[in-house]
Formats: structure tokens, sequence, C-alpha cells
């Protein structure tokens, strides 16, 4: 189903895609009409919110891979490099440092409202607490801990950390 052999993909009624974004834009476009409005339809909100994905795509996640790449090497007894490490985890911080800034010109990134550009930070940056690291929420950056507190304790989010949490129990 999937191309390069990876999840997620998705069957909708014989409709297969890949790639999580493109699945979560379908997927917002299509229930549009069930719960917040990820995806606008006007032309200058939706660039705002396709401007803060490309944000998360093109800067969040290479940086956050690169530090959870050196990170699982400790995790998993294989040779580590503190260095490697820290140098990533600058990297991030200082993206983070911009994000303070682009959240203190708007409530979320994408805007002033709730979007698939804020969603896309939950494929990765819930593990960095899970793994110790504070960085979405230290000191000095009030406007990303605004923001990723005011994320994290989304309904939809609690729920599904609560359901994988029973999953990972075996219940
Ligand atoms: N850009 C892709 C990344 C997909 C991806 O990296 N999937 C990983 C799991 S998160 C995977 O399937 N890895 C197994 C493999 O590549 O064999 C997306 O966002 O869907």
């Amino acid at each position: 189903m999937h191309p390069f052999g990876q999840v997620p993909v998705i069957d909708d009624d014989g409709f297969i895609i890949y790639e999580s974004r493109a699945i979560c834009r379908y997927l917002a476009e299509k229930y549009a009409d069930q719960g917040p409005n990820l995806f606008p339809k006007d032309l200058k909100e939706r660039t705002m919110v396709e401007q803060g994905a490309a944000v998360e795509s093109a800067q969040f996640q290479p940086a956050i891979l690169k530090l959870f790449k050196e990170g699982g090497k400790k995790v998993r007894g294989l040779p580590f490099d503190q260095a490697v490490f820290d140098a990533a985890l600058a990297e991030l911080s200082a993206l983070l440092d911009v994000y303070e800034i682009i959240l203190g010109k708007h409530k979320f990134l994408g805007g002033d409202e709730y979007s698939l550009a804020d969603l896309f930070h939950f494929s990765d940056a819930p593990r960095l607490a899970e793994n110790g690291i504070d960085v979405m929420t230290s000191k000095g950056r009030p406007n990303v801990t605004r923001w990723w507190n005011e994320l994290t304790a989304r309904p939809a989010w609690v729920k599904l950390t609560a359901d994988y949490a029973k999953f990972r129990a075996g219940n």
C-alpha cells in the first residue's frame, strides 16, 4: 500500500493515501463540518496554515529527528556522542526561539486559530517530555510554553494518549 513500505497509510474505501501530512489534510477537508476548522478555506488564512505547516516539516521535524537519532542510541545502549546530542538540542532550542517570536504575533503557528500547522507537531514533539527533555516548556519562552501546554491539554490529545497507554498495557 505504501510505496516506501512505511506507515502511516490509510485505505478510505479504496482510496489509498500515504504521507501523514497528506492524510491529515485529506481528513481535515473530508470532515470539515466536524470539530474545529483545522484547514481554513479562505486563501490568506489557509496560506498562513500552510506556512506554519511548512515550518514544521522543513525546520522543526529535521531538528527534532537529529536529536532523537542521537538520543535513541543512548536508550538502546549504542555508542552515543554527548556533543552531537547537545548540538542537536541547541539547534532545536534556537528554532524554538524563533517560534517564540512567531507565537508572540499570533496565538497559534498558523494564525489565531488552532490548525493543522499546530497538529503536525504531535507526531514528534510529545516524545521530548516523555524522554525528560523539557525544551517545549523550558523557562524563557512564555509563548512557546503557553502554546505547547494548550495543545497538549486539548481533549482529543488527552484521550489519544490515554487510549495509547491502555493499548500499550494490552487493554
Ligand atoms: N514522511 C513520512 C514518514 C513516514 C515514516 O518515517 N514512517 C516510519 C514510522 S514513523 C516507518 O514506517 N518506518 C519504518 C520503515 O521505514 O521501514 C510521513 O510523515 O508519513
